[in-house]
Order: C-alpha cells, then structure tokens, then sequence
C-alpha cells in the first residue's frame, strides 16, 4: 500500500528494522511457531518472514494463518517466503523473492499494493530488483552463515555498503547476523538486518519466562541503524 511518498508501511522509517525469518528448522509443529512468533515480535521483530522449502500448500497455508493472526493482534508486519498465492491467501503484508521465485515486476503486476522483496547478492541485482518495483532487497550473505546453503561468499561490510549506495529502496542485510555484527553496520546506510539464528535459536525462544526479553540485544543494535 503505498504512502505519499510512494514507499510502502514498514520498511521504511527512521529507526532500523529488525526482520525475523522462522521456519520449520527453528519452528516444528504450529504450537512452536506461534510461541516463537510471537516472542520474537515481543522482543523487538517489526516483521517475520515465513520461510518454508519442500513444504505442502496446506500446510504452508496455516502456518501462514497462524502467523498472520500474531501479526494482526501486535499490529506487526507479515511477509510470506517464494509463494505469493500463499501470501496473498493468508492475508500476509507482503512476498520475498528469489531468483527462482516469480520475477519482481510480475509480482508487482499481481499485487500491486504487496510490500516486496527480493534477494540480491550484488550491485546489478539490486538495481534490476529497483527497477522492478521491488520495496526493499534483502542483500546477503554479508557474514558467513550456515542457515542456508550458498555459493556467494560473503559480501562484507564493504559489499553491503557498495549495494546501499547503488539503490533509493530500503537495503535489508542478510547473513550471520549477530547483536555485535549489526552494531557494525552502522556506517552502510542499510535500513535493517533479517535475522534466523540470532533470534530462533533454541532454546531462548522456547522458554516463555524469557520472551520478553528475547532478542532484546539484537533488536537494540537494529535500532541504531539509520
Ligand atoms: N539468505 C542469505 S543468508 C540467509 C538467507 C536466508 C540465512 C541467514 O540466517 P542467519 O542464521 O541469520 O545467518
Ligand atoms: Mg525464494
């Protein structure tokens, strides 16, 4: 839904932007996810992605609608991985794209008021994902990670930095991201950090008594980002 300034609610704004990506690996069964969602929104998540693989519709469907619901309820952002249908049916804010997802600009065609993302690993897929009407990239990894499997080395710092200074659009920093890694991200001018294990590991999240404080440190050095 664009704004005046023709950006879209959420990933713009004045203070850094802590993205949360849970999946099955971090979240088995629904119970968990709910748990963990909305502990992660507690403690400081402005939005959670939805990141499922090999995963069935129905599935994907109500765990989605699951996540939605805390989304609604703590007035949070909502953002469905690959699958726009899904996005789309659980009434998510939004859709993050791959290269192998439906192209940006085809997306956009579809739903042209869903905050979207795409993943960029350089300068020339950041400009094309611009152009393609994309809201942010998430750009990535800048730090070793062993939560996905990747054959780009890590950008860096200084990667980041150079893909921040090509585009207008939000710049979302991916990749073994920690509390002390993002302070270290102050001078890139990206907007905010997604984040799997330094908020999902187990078994902080797990532990009811602790989600008020959970990603506490986390959120506080992706408030300090532009
Ligand atoms: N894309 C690039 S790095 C990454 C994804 C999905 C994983 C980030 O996970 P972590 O645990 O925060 O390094
Ligand atoms: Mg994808």
């Amino acid at each position: 839904r664009p704004n005046k300034n023709g950006t879209r609610a959420g990933v713009t704004g004045p203070s850094g932007l802590l993205y949360g990506i849970i999946g099955r690996e971090q979240a088995p069964d629904e119970a968990t996810l709910a748990a963990m969602a909305d502990a992660a929104y507690a403690g400081g998540c402005d939005l959670i992605q939805l990141r499922e693989k090999n995963m069935s519709t129905g599935e994907l469907l109500r765990r989605a609608q699951i996540v939605r619901e805390i989304a609604a309820r703590r007035g949070k952002l909502f953002i469905v991985n690959d699958r726009l249908d899904i996005a789309q049916a659980a009434g998510a804010d939004g859709v993050h794209l791959g290269a192998e997802d439906l192209p940006p600009e085809v997306a956009r065609r579809m739903w042209p008021g869903g905050l979207i993302g795409v993943t960029v690993r350089d300068i020339a897929q950041a400009q094309a994902a611009a152009a393609a009407g994309a809201d942010y990239v998430g750009a990535g990894p800048v730090f070793p990670t062993t939560s996905k499997k990747l054959d780009a080395d890590p950008l860096g710092v200084s990667g980041l930095q150079a893909i921040c200074q090509a585009v207008d659009i939000p710049v979302i920093a991916i990749g073994g991201l920690t509390a002390d890694r993002i302070t270290g991200l102050q001078q890139t001018g990206c907007q905010g950090v997604a984040v799997i294990s330094a908020l999902f590991q187990a078994p902080v999240v797990q532990e009811p008594d602790r989600a008020a404080q959970f990603g506490t440190a986390v959120a506080q050095a992706a408030r300090r980002l532009k």
